[in-house]
């Protein structure tokens, strides 16, 4: 395969190192509102254990502003995805924050849901209170397109789940690749899969999807499986989290012990942080080392 370093190629990056799981349990713990100056980011999720993670990681740090929430579907089906994002706005008091309905499955494929790995309601069978918050009217992707217009050069696109929600609104207004800032995704690997040998889950879900963002040319950082794996949240950090209360933290907890026992029946000492860690490299990228690698306009001419 053939790696070209033309402009357009140089934006897609992988990361290559794990972040620290003291300082992913530093932010989770921090309750600080947006700043002004904090980056604005569309956080597109298909909730999704680790992605309840990854939220509240977002909604509480002050670095991040979280403009949107678009949902997709991938662990749940995409109404239950809905009703999950719903309920944790509405736990961290922040109805102020759109929430969009999404796609209801992947472009071309079948939709493949994990309630194995998630629980049968998608949140580790924990029962959060019925949402105060209010879906917004408006379709998730389109959500994208208007908050990109209305933003130039400002918000990051941070997708957790499979890549639908981007990929159709590139492909509904093409205008906005230029515009958004940056893309930093979880999903893909670069040393073997978790769905079968060679295949991450998000980019497995919608894989039409994932090429049609892969290709955008737009910024791209991938935040792949290599890190979460490398992230692992043990009982040590469950024991420190479990030292503080509080509605969020609480909630936090239960599903970490969740994740925790599930890591723990297939041996594993501690349990990935996958989605959390792209937050945090949204909060702070020099936490990972990434490498510059090339983007191929065309499978056919890499
Ligand atoms: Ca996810």
């Amino acid at each position: 395969m053939r790696i070209s370093q033309s402009a357009t190629l140089a934006g897609f990056r992988r990361s290559v190192f794990s972040l620290s799981p003291v300082l992913v349990l530093a932010l989770l713990a921090s309750f600080s509102a947006p700043a002004s100056a904090a980056k604005k980011i569309i956080f597109d999720t298909n909730p999704g254990t680790d992605d309840a993670l990854a939220l509240m990681l977002a909604l509480n740090s002050p670095e991040l502003d979280v403009r949107a929430i678009t949902v997709v579907p991938g662990n749940v089906t995409a109404a239950m995805g809905l009703e999950n994002a719903l309920r944790m706005v509405s736990l961290a008091n922040r109805c102020d924050i759109p929430v969009a309905r999404g796609a209801q499955h992947p472009l071309f494929q079948k939709l493949i849901t994990a309630e194995f790995w998630h629980g049968k309601n998608g949140l580790a069978d924990i029962e959060l209170p019925a949402s105060k918050c209010k879906v917004d009217s408006r379709f998730g992707p389109d959500v994208i397109i208007q908050l990109v217009h209305a933003s130039p050069h400002e918000i990051t696109l941070l997708p957790v789940g499979p890549l639908t929600n981007i990929a159709l609104a590139v492909e509904k207004d093409p205008s906005i690749v230029p515009l958004v800032k940056e893309v930093i995704l979880m999903g893909g690997s670069i040393s073997g899969g978790n769905v079968n040998a060679a295949a991450e889950a998000n980019i497995y879900n919608d894989p039409e999807a994932a090429q049609i963002v892969f290709q955008a040319g737009w910024p791209l950082t991938m935040v792949g499986l290599e890190v979460g794996d490398q992230a692992l949240f043990t009982h040590k950090y469950l024991d420190q989290l479990g030292q503080t209360h509080g509605q969020i933290n609480d909630f936090i907890y239960s599903v970490l012990k969740f994740l925790l026992n599930l890591s723990g029946t297939f041996g594993a000492p501690g349990s990935p942080m996958y989605d959390p860690s792209a937050v945090a490299v949204a909060v702070d990228s020099t936490l990972v080392k990434v490498q510059e690698m090339a983007q191929c306009k065309s499978l056919r001419r890499c």
